[in-house]
Protein backbone atom coordinates (compact mmCIF):
# COMPACT_ATOMS: atom_id res chain seq x y z
CA UNK A 1 0.00 0.00 0.00
CA UNK A 2 1.69 3.30 -0.74
CA UNK A 3 1.43 6.18 1.47
CA UNK A 4 -0.97 9.12 0.54
CA UNK A 5 0.62 11.53 2.63
CA UNK A 6 4.11 12.74 2.26
CA UNK A 7 5.68 15.35 4.93
CA UNK A 8 9.05 16.90 4.47
CA UNK A 9 11.10 16.73 7.60
CA UNK A 10 14.38 18.10 9.47
CA UNK A 11 14.82 16.92 13.10
CA UNK A 12 12.94 17.86 16.29
CA UNK A 13 10.12 20.36 14.95
CA UNK A 14 9.42 18.45 11.97
CA UNK A 15 9.41 15.17 13.74
CA UNK A 16 6.82 16.35 16.59
CA UNK A 17 4.53 16.98 13.38
CA UNK A 18 5.04 14.08 11.56
CA UNK A 19 4.29 11.89 14.86
CA UNK A 20 0.92 13.85 14.99
CA UNK A 21 0.29 12.84 11.30
CA UNK A 22 1.41 9.02 12.06
CA UNK A 23 -1.64 9.04 14.80
CA UNK A 24 -3.99 10.81 13.37
CA UNK A 25 -4.01 8.69 9.89
CA UNK A 26 -3.40 4.85 8.92
CA UNK A 27 0.31 5.01 9.66
CA UNK A 28 0.93 3.49 6.57
CA UNK A 29 -0.62 6.28 4.89
CA UNK A 30 2.63 8.73 6.12
CA UNK A 31 5.80 8.71 4.46
CA UNK A 32 8.30 11.13 5.52
CA UNK A 33 10.94 12.52 3.54
CA UNK A 34 13.82 13.45 5.83
CA UNK A 35 16.84 15.83 5.37
CA UNK A 36 20.01 13.99 5.10
CA UNK A 37 22.26 17.34 4.43
CA UNK A 38 23.40 16.88 8.63
CA UNK A 39 24.49 13.37 8.21
CA UNK A 40 28.37 13.12 8.72
CA UNK A 41 31.20 10.38 10.12
CA UNK A 42 31.85 10.69 13.42
CA UNK A 43 34.47 8.36 15.00
CA UNK A 44 34.43 5.96 11.70
CA UNK A 45 30.25 6.01 12.27
CA UNK A 46 27.63 6.95 9.47
CA UNK A 47 25.47 9.50 11.70
CA UNK A 48 21.69 10.59 10.50
CA UNK A 49 20.61 12.80 13.22
CA UNK A 50 17.47 14.03 11.03
CA UNK A 51 16.56 9.89 10.63
CA UNK A 52 17.25 9.05 13.97
CA UNK A 53 15.27 11.87 15.59
CA UNK A 54 12.12 10.67 13.08
CA UNK A 55 12.78 7.31 13.64
CA UNK A 56 13.09 7.44 17.24
CA UNK A 57 10.19 9.75 17.59
CA UNK A 58 8.12 7.59 15.76
CA UNK A 59 8.56 5.05 17.37
CA UNK A 60 7.84 6.65 20.84
CA UNK A 61 11.35 6.21 21.93
CA UNK A 62 12.81 9.72 21.64
CA UNK A 63 13.78 11.88 24.55
CA UNK A 64 11.00 14.34 24.57
CA UNK A 65 13.23 17.06 26.37
CA UNK A 66 16.63 16.35 24.77
CA UNK A 67 14.26 16.53 21.72
CA UNK A 68 17.31 13.96 19.80
CA UNK A 69 18.29 10.83 21.49
CA UNK A 70 16.65 7.96 22.87
CA UNK A 71 14.50 8.56 26.25
CA UNK A 72 16.21 6.38 29.34
CA UNK A 73 19.44 6.44 27.92
CA UNK A 74 22.66 5.98 29.86
CA UNK A 75 26.09 7.86 28.69
CA UNK A 76 28.36 5.23 29.77
CA UNK A 77 30.21 4.93 26.30
CA UNK A 78 30.70 9.03 26.70
CA UNK A 79 31.70 9.07 29.59
CA UNK A 80 34.39 6.57 28.94
CA UNK A 81 35.68 8.27 25.69
CA UNK A 82 36.04 11.28 27.25
CA UNK A 83 38.78 9.28 29.96
CA UNK A 84 40.41 8.18 27.18
CA UNK A 85 40.98 11.43 25.66
CA UNK A 86 38.21 11.08 22.43
CA UNK A 87 35.94 13.43 21.23
CA UNK A 88 33.16 14.31 23.47
CA UNK A 89 31.41 17.31 21.73
CA UNK A 90 28.70 14.94 19.82
CA UNK A 91 27.19 12.96 22.51
CA UNK A 92 26.57 9.56 21.66
CA UNK A 93 24.35 7.16 24.40
CA UNK A 94 24.85 3.63 24.85
CA UNK A 95 21.24 2.71 23.52
CA UNK A 96 21.95 4.98 20.58
CA UNK A 97 25.11 3.61 19.07
CA UNK A 98 23.53 0.67 18.25
CA UNK A 99 21.53 2.61 15.29
CA UNK A 100 24.72 4.09 14.15
CA UNK A 101 26.66 1.08 14.01
CA UNK A 102 24.05 -1.24 12.31
CA UNK A 103 23.49 1.73 9.55
CA UNK A 104 27.08 2.08 9.21
CA UNK A 105 27.75 -1.57 9.14
CA UNK A 106 24.86 -1.95 6.83
CA UNK A 107 26.15 0.72 4.09
CA UNK A 108 29.57 -0.58 4.62
CA UNK A 109 27.60 -4.18 2.98
CA UNK A 110 26.96 -2.24 0.25
CA UNK A 111 23.23 -1.07 1.08
CA UNK A 112 21.54 1.98 -0.20
CA UNK A 113 20.34 4.51 2.91
CA UNK A 114 17.16 4.39 1.71
CA UNK A 115 16.92 0.14 1.92
CA UNK A 116 19.36 0.51 5.59
CA UNK A 117 16.21 2.89 7.08
CA UNK A 118 13.59 0.81 5.81
CA UNK A 119 15.56 -2.22 7.44
CA UNK A 120 15.80 -0.17 10.68
CA UNK A 121 11.92 1.28 10.69
CA UNK A 122 11.21 -2.32 10.43
CA UNK A 123 13.03 -3.62 13.64
CA UNK A 124 11.45 -0.80 14.98
CA UNK A 125 8.05 -1.45 14.42
CA UNK A 126 7.61 1.84 12.26
CA UNK A 127 4.76 1.66 10.17
CA UNK A 128 4.95 4.70 8.33
CA UNK A 129 7.65 4.90 5.38
CA UNK A 130 10.81 7.03 6.49
CA UNK A 131 11.99 8.02 3.19
CA UNK A 132 15.96 9.82 3.41
CA UNK A 133 16.19 12.45 0.91
CA UNK A 134 18.60 10.94 -1.20
CA UNK A 135 20.59 7.71 -1.51
CA UNK A 136 23.72 10.07 -3.00
CA UNK A 137 25.92 12.07 0.28
CA UNK A 138 24.93 15.63 0.62
CA UNK A 139 26.05 17.69 3.37
CA UNK A 140 25.48 21.07 4.77
CA UNK A 141 27.84 23.20 5.05
CA UNK A 142 27.47 26.96 6.91
CA UNK A 143 30.06 29.71 5.43
CA UNK A 144 30.63 31.72 8.28
CA UNK A 145 31.30 35.66 7.97
CA UNK A 146 34.83 34.71 9.11
CA UNK A 147 35.09 32.36 5.98
CA UNK A 148 35.05 29.23 7.32
CA UNK A 149 32.96 26.40 5.71
CA UNK A 150 31.59 24.05 8.81
CA UNK A 151 30.36 21.06 8.38
CA UNK A 152 26.86 21.36 9.87
CA UNK A 153 26.67 19.32 13.39
CA UNK A 154 30.44 21.76 13.92
CA UNK A 155 28.76 24.34 12.80
CA UNK A 156 25.32 23.62 15.29
CA UNK A 157 26.70 21.50 18.44
CA UNK A 158 30.13 21.75 18.28
CA UNK A 159 30.33 25.73 17.81
CA UNK A 160 26.47 25.90 19.24
CA UNK A 161 25.38 27.99 16.26
CA UNK A 162 27.28 30.81 17.70
CA UNK A 163 29.01 31.82 14.18
CA UNK A 164 27.30 34.01 12.26
CA UNK A 165 25.93 32.86 9.09
CA UNK A 166 26.77 33.87 5.93
CA UNK A 167 25.54 31.15 3.51
CA UNK A 168 24.76 27.39 2.94
CA UNK A 169 26.29 25.10 0.56
CA UNK A 170 24.59 21.21 -0.16
CA UNK A 171 27.78 20.27 -1.06
CA UNK A 172 27.06 17.21 -3.60
CA UNK A 173 23.34 18.10 -4.15
CA UNK A 174 23.82 18.92 -7.54
CA UNK A 175 25.16 15.07 -8.15
CA UNK A 176 22.46 13.13 -5.99
CA UNK A 177 19.09 11.96 -7.53
CA UNK A 178 15.88 11.97 -5.18
CA UNK A 179 14.52 8.99 -3.38
CA UNK A 180 13.23 6.94 -5.98
CA UNK A 181 10.44 5.51 -3.70
CA UNK A 182 9.42 9.19 -2.92
CA UNK A 183 9.09 9.80 -6.92
CA UNK A 184 6.46 6.91 -7.04
CA UNK A 185 4.55 8.36 -4.09
CA UNK A 186 3.97 11.42 -6.01
CA UNK A 187 2.66 9.85 -9.06
CA UNK A 188 0.12 7.98 -7.06
CA UNK A 189 -3.43 9.68 -8.18
CA UNK A 190 -4.78 9.24 -4.40
CA UNK A 191 -2.09 11.45 -3.27
CA UNK A 192 -3.60 13.81 -0.59
CA UNK A 193 -1.21 16.37 0.84
CA UNK A 194 2.56 17.19 0.72
CA UNK A 195 3.19 18.96 4.05
CA UNK A 196 6.49 21.29 4.65
CA UNK A 197 6.85 20.56 8.18
CA UNK A 198 7.92 23.49 10.66
CA UNK A 199 11.52 22.64 10.24
CA UNK A 200 13.82 25.56 9.39
CA UNK A 201 13.63 26.53 5.48
CA UNK A 202 17.43 27.01 5.05
CA UNK A 203 19.25 23.75 6.86
CA UNK A 204 16.08 21.45 7.12
CA UNK A 205 14.17 21.93 4.22
CA UNK A 206 16.57 23.51 1.31
CA UNK A 207 18.63 20.53 1.07
CA UNK A 208 15.70 18.34 0.39
CA UNK A 209 14.69 20.85 -1.70
CA UNK A 210 18.38 21.31 -3.49
CA UNK A 211 18.60 17.41 -4.92
CA UNK A 212 17.94 17.98 -8.66
CA UNK A 213 14.16 17.21 -9.75
CA UNK A 214 13.24 17.45 -6.41
CA UNK A 215 11.63 20.54 -6.64
CA UNK A 216 9.92 20.14 -10.18
CA UNK A 217 8.76 16.39 -9.16
CA UNK A 218 6.99 18.19 -6.09
CA UNK A 219 5.35 20.80 -8.30
CA UNK A 220 4.24 18.29 -11.21
CA UNK A 221 2.29 16.45 -8.16
CA UNK A 222 -1.56 16.88 -8.25
CA UNK A 223 -1.72 17.00 -4.08
CA UNK A 224 -2.19 20.60 -2.02
CA UNK A 225 1.53 21.67 -0.65
CA UNK A 226 1.10 23.23 2.68
CA UNK A 227 3.63 24.25 5.10
CA UNK A 228 3.82 24.80 8.88
CA UNK A 229 5.59 27.92 9.97
CA UNK A 230 8.41 27.07 12.64
CA UNK A 231 8.42 30.62 13.48
CA UNK A 232 5.33 31.69 16.43
CA UNK A 233 5.38 35.50 17.25
CA UNK A 234 9.34 35.88 15.71
CA UNK A 235 10.88 33.36 17.35
CA UNK A 236 12.18 29.42 16.77
CA UNK A 237 10.63 27.16 18.73
CA UNK A 238 13.87 25.07 18.39
CA UNK A 239 17.39 25.53 16.88
CA UNK A 240 18.86 28.83 15.34
CA UNK A 241 16.36 30.03 12.74
CA UNK A 242 15.42 33.30 13.88
CA UNK A 243 19.35 33.97 14.31
CA UNK A 244 19.67 33.04 10.68
CA UNK A 245 17.12 35.41 9.37
CA UNK A 246 18.60 38.49 11.45
CA UNK A 247 22.17 37.43 10.23
CA UNK A 248 20.70 37.58 6.27
CA UNK A 249 18.45 40.84 7.55
CA UNK A 250 15.06 39.42 6.88
CA UNK A 251 12.09 40.19 8.43
CA UNK A 252 12.39 37.87 11.91
CA UNK A 253 8.51 36.70 11.32
CA UNK A 254 6.65 34.10 9.15
CA UNK A 255 6.37 36.43 6.31
CA UNK A 256 9.98 35.52 5.94
CA UNK A 257 9.19 31.83 5.73
CA UNK A 258 6.24 31.48 3.26
CA UNK A 259 8.30 34.10 0.77
CA UNK A 260 11.19 31.17 0.71
CA UNK A 261 8.77 28.59 -0.46
CA UNK A 262 7.28 30.79 -2.93
CA UNK A 263 6.21 29.75 -5.83
CA UNK A 264 5.71 26.02 -4.91
CA UNK A 265 2.82 26.69 -1.91
CA UNK A 266 -0.89 26.03 -2.28
CA UNK A 267 -1.30 27.02 1.39
CA UNK A 268 0.51 28.24 4.96
CA UNK A 269 -0.45 27.22 8.37
CA UNK A 270 0.48 30.24 10.53
CA UNK A 271 0.26 30.43 14.33
CA UNK A 272 -2.72 32.07 16.09
CA UNK A 273 -0.19 34.69 18.09
CA UNK A 274 0.67 35.32 14.03
CA UNK A 275 -3.35 36.32 13.35
CA UNK A 276 -2.08 39.39 11.94
CA UNK A 277 -0.10 38.35 9.25
CA UNK A 278 -2.31 36.73 7.25
CA UNK A 279 -3.38 39.64 5.59
CA UNK A 280 0.39 39.97 3.79
CA UNK A 281 -0.04 36.72 2.29
CA UNK A 282 -0.75 36.27 -1.43
CA UNK A 283 -1.96 32.26 -0.67
CA UNK A 284 -4.83 30.72 1.65
CA UNK A 285 -3.64 30.53 4.74
CA UNK A 286 -4.80 28.89 8.32
CA UNK A 287 -4.64 29.98 11.89
CA UNK A 288 -3.99 27.76 14.73
CA UNK A 289 -1.68 26.74 17.38
CA UNK A 290 1.37 25.19 16.27
CA UNK A 291 3.17 25.00 19.04
CA UNK A 292 3.09 21.70 20.00
CA UNK A 293 3.55 21.30 23.50
CA UNK A 294 1.71 17.81 24.21
CA UNK A 295 0.50 14.82 22.09
CA UNK A 296 -2.94 16.33 21.63
CA UNK A 297 -1.16 19.63 20.23
CA UNK A 298 0.66 17.23 17.40
CA UNK A 299 -2.61 15.02 16.48
CA UNK A 300 -4.49 18.41 16.53
CA UNK A 301 -1.92 20.44 14.26
CA UNK A 302 -2.23 17.55 12.12
CA UNK A 303 -5.92 17.12 12.05
CA UNK A 304 -6.12 20.94 10.77
CA UNK A 305 -3.01 20.65 8.05
CA UNK A 306 -5.08 17.86 7.06
CA UNK A 307 -8.42 19.16 6.59
CA UNK A 308 -6.91 22.76 5.35
CA UNK A 309 -5.74 20.40 2.27
CA UNK A 310 -8.28 18.78 1.85
CA UNK A 311 -10.51 22.06 1.40
CA UNK A 312 -7.52 23.11 -1.16
CA UNK A 313 -7.29 20.09 -2.96
CA UNK A 314 -11.23 20.11 -3.72
N1 LIG B 1 22.42 17.62 19.32
C1 LIG B 1 23.08 18.33 20.24
O1 LIG B 1 22.76 19.49 20.46
N2 LIG B 1 24.16 17.76 20.92
C2 LIG B 1 24.56 16.48 20.71
O2 LIG B 1 25.51 16.02 21.33
C3 LIG B 1 23.82 15.71 19.74
C4 LIG B 1 24.12 14.37 19.51
C5 LIG B 1 23.33 13.65 18.61
C6 LIG B 1 23.58 12.29 18.39
C7 LIG B 1 22.81 11.55 17.51
C8 LIG B 1 21.75 12.20 16.83
O3 LIG B 1 21.00 11.49 15.99
C9 LIG B 1 21.48 13.53 17.02
C10 LIG B 1 22.26 14.27 17.91
N3 LIG B 1 22.01 15.62 18.15
C11 LIG B 1 22.74 16.34 19.05
C12 LIG B 1 20.92 16.31 17.44
C13 LIG B 1 21.31 16.90 16.09
O4 LIG B 1 22.53 17.55 16.10
C14 LIG B 1 20.25 17.94 15.65
O5 LIG B 1 19.02 17.72 16.23
C15 LIG B 1 19.94 17.93 14.20
O6 LIG B 1 21.05 17.77 13.39
C16 LIG B 1 19.15 19.19 13.80
O7 LIG B 1 18.31 18.87 12.79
Amino acid sequence: MSARVICLSGGVGGAKLALGLYRVLNPWDLAVLTNTGDDFEHLGLHISPDLDTVMYTLAGENNTQQGWGRADETWTFMEQLQRLGGASWFRLGDGDLAIHMRRTELLRQGKKLSEVTTELCRALAIQASVLPMSDDPVQTVVVTADGRELMFQHYLVREMAEPVAREFKFIGAERAQPNAGLLALLNNPELRAIIICPSNPFVSIDPILAVPGMLDALKACNAPILAVSPLVAGRAIKGPLAKMLAEQQLPLNALSVANHYQGLLSGFILDELDAELAGSLQIPVRITNTVMQSLDDRENLARTVLEFADELGR
